[in-house]
C-alpha cells in the first residue's frame, strides 16, 4: 500500500465536516483554498458557468444524491440531436462525464448557476460554442479533446473557441491525458509503424495532425494476418480521425504515412491505448486545448502536487506554451464515484475558481472580464515542483487563497516549557511544525500543535514555528525563551 500523503488526513477531516449541505466536497476545494473565500461570503453566487460535455447520463441520480442542485435551479441545453442531454462519448458509449464535471464546479463554487450543455459532432460543438457566447455566459468548463488535427490553434474547433473568447467567454479547456498516447515524428509514404498492445475488446481510435499547407498524412490501424502480413482495418478520413475498431485478439499496430507535401512533424494521438516506448510526451496537447483563446489546464494529483504522468504536455504544434495552469485531480466529489481523475477533473476546479474570483473582483469594483480573470488565475497560481513556468504544469496549481496563516504561540515559564501553537486561517490548515534550538520537535497536521519539552539548560533557547495552509502559504514565527 502506498504511503498516504500527509495532507490527506487533514483535508478529508474538513471534507467530512463540510458535507452536510453540499454532499461530498472534492479534496481539490481545500487544496486551492476555495473555502477561504467561502469564509468571506464568496461562494459563486450571481455567477454562471457552462459545463460543456458530450454526455450527462446519471444526472437525476446526482441531483437525488444532493451532489447537484435541483433541475429547476440549473439550465440544460442539448446540441446532440440523436441522444439529447444524456449524450454519447466519442466511442458512442453512454457517459456520465459531464455530471462528474458539474459536481466538481458546484463543490468549488456552490452558489454558481450551472448551465449543462452537450454536443456530439464537431458541428454541434461549434453550434454550442456560439450559443454559449450568445447567452453571455462568462465562463466555460470543457474537459474534452478532439483528436483530428491540426493542433496548432487553427483547426475549426480551436477557431470556435477563439471566437467565443473574443466575445468575452473565459474558455477553460483540459489539456488532455495524452502524454503516453501521443507520437510525434516524420514519416514518408512507406510509413512508420507504432506497435500496439491492446487487450481483447479494447477499442482503437486515432487522430493525426500537422501544421503547414500542402501536406497530407494519414494514420492507419493494421492487424497482422497468420502469414505475417498486415491488413489495414481503418484509416484516418477527412476529419483526420479513424473510426473506432474493436480488438478481437491478435497483433495490431498503427502506421503513420505522409502522402504529400514537404516533410513536417506529424502528431498522432491515441484515444485509448498507450503507445508504450514510442510515446512522445512533448506536444501532446490536443484540440481545442491548443486554442490561443483557451485557458488550458493540466492535472496534478491533489495530495502530492505532482503533475500526473498522463497529463498532456506542451508546447502546441506551432510552439506555443501550454498548458497555462494545472488543477487538482484524483478527487472524490460524489462518493459513488471515488477518485475522479484525468485533466478532466482538474479543469472544473479551475472553472469554479474562476467563478469565485469573478465574484470577488466584481464585488470590489475591479475588472472581471475574461482577460482579467485569466491573468489573475495565472498570476496567482502556485509554482509546483519548483520549475517556474514549464511545459507540464504551466504557471502551477490554481489557487485562490494567498494569505498565510496567523500563528498564536504560547510558552509556559520554567525549565520544562510547554509549547502550544494555534494557527488561524480562513482556509484549511495543512500543518504546524515546531523547532526548538534548530531541532524539529513536533509536526502536526491541522492548526494545532503542542510540545512538552524535557529539561532545558539555563540560558536562551529559540523556538521557531512554521505553519502552512492547504494552498501552500507559509508563515514562520520565532520566539526566544530564557531559562533561569
Ligand atoms: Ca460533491
Ligand atoms: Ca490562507
Amino acid at each position: 500500500m502506498r504511503p498516504v500523503p500527509v495532507t490527506i488526513a487533514a483535508a478529508l477531516l474538513v471534507a467530512a465536516s463540510a458535507t452536510s449541505a453540499l454532499g461530498v466536497v472534492s479534496q481539490g476545494v481545500f487544496r486551492i483554498g476555495a473555502d477561504s473565500l467561502w469564509a468571506r461570503g464568496i461562494d459563486g453566487a450571481g455567477q454562471t458557468v457552462a459545463v460543456l460535455d458530450q454526455g450527462f447520463d446519471g444526472l437525476d441520480q446526482s441531483i437525488a444524491a444532493g451532489e447537484l442542485p435541483p433541475l429547476d435551479q440549473m439550465t440544460v441545453k442539448s446540441f446532440d440531436a440523436a441522444n439529447g442531454i444524456t449524450g454519447r462519448d466519442q466511442l458512442e458509449a453512454a457517459t456520465q462525464h459531464g455530471v462528474r464535471m458539474a459536481e466538481i464546479i458546484r463543490d468549488v463554487a456552490p452558489g454558481v448557476h450551472l448551465v449543462l450543455v452537450n454536443y456530439h459532432s464537431d458541428d454541434e460543438f461549434i453550434a454550442a460554442t456560439r450559443w454559449i457566447a450568445d447567452q453571455g455566459i462568462p465562463i466555460v468548463s470543457h474537459s474534452n479533446s478532439i483528436l483530428g488535427g491540426p493542433f496548432d490553434g487553427t483547426g475549426p474547433l480551436a477557431r470556435a473557441v477563439d471566437d467565443a473568447a473574443a466575445r468575452g467567454v473565459l474558455w477553460i479547456n483540459s489539456s488532455g491525458n495524452f502524454a503516453k498516447r501521443h507520437w510525434r515524428g516524420t514519416a514518408d509514404a512507406n510509413g512508420v509503424p507504432i506497435p500496439l498492445s491492446p487487450q481483447p475488446d479494447e477499442t482503437l481510435a486515432f487522430g493525426i495532425g500537422w501544421s503547414g499547407a500542402g501536406v497530407n498524412a494519414v494514420v492507419s490501424v493494421e492487424r497482422q494476418q497468420d502469414d505475417g502480413s498486415w491488413v489495414e482495418m481503418a484509416r484516418s478520413d477527412a476529419t483526420h480521425r479513424t473510426v473506432p475498431i474493436t480488438v478481437d485478439g491478435g497483433t495490431w499496430r498503427a502506421v503513420v504515412r505522409q502522402l504529400a507535401g514537404a516533410p513536417v512533424p506529424l502528431d498522432v494521438f491515441s484515444r485509448t491505448v498507450s503507445l508504450g516506448s514510442a510515446a512522445v510526451a512533448d506536444g501532446s496537447i490536443a484540440t481545442p486545448g491548443d486554442a490561443a483563446g483557451s485557458l488550458t489546464v493540466g492535472a496534478a494529483t491533489w495530495g502530492d502536487l505532482k503533475v500526473a504522468d498522463y497529463s498532456s504536455r506542451g508546447p502546441t504544434e506551432d510552439g506555443r506554451q501550454k498548458p497555462e495552469i494545472v488543477g487538482p485531480t484524483y478527487v472524490t466529489s460524489n462518493p459513488a464515484f471515488p477518485g475522479t481523475g484525468g485533466t478532466s477533473a482538474s479543469t472544473p476546479h479551475v472553472a469554479g475558481a474562476a467563478a469565485l474570483v469573478r465574484q470577488q473582483l466584481m464585488a470590489t469594483g475591479q475588472p472581471a472580464d475574461a482577460a482579467a480573470l485569466r491573468a489573475y488565475l495565472v498570476a496567482h497560481a502556485r509554482d509546483i515542483e519548483a520549475k517556474g513556468v514549464d511545459a507540464a504544469s504551466g504557471a502551477g496549481m490554481v489557487r485562490v487563497d494567498f494569505a498565510p496563516p496567523l500563528v498564536r504561540l504560547g510558552v509556559t515559564a520554567g525549565p520544562r516549557p510547554v509549547i502550544r501553537v494555534q494557527a488561524l486561517d480562513d482556509g484549511t490548515m495543512n500543518s504546524v511544525t515546531v523547532t526548538l534550538d534548530g531541532r524539529q520537535v513536533t509536526r502536526a497536521l491541522g492548526p494545532f500543535a503542542r510540545y512538552r519539552s524535557g529539561l532545558l539548560k539555563k540560558g536562551r533557547h529559540r523556538i521557531v514555528v512554521t505553519a502552512e495552509d492547504s494552498s501552500g502559504n507559509v508563515v514562520t514565527s520565532a520566539r526566544a525563551v530564557m531559562v533561569r
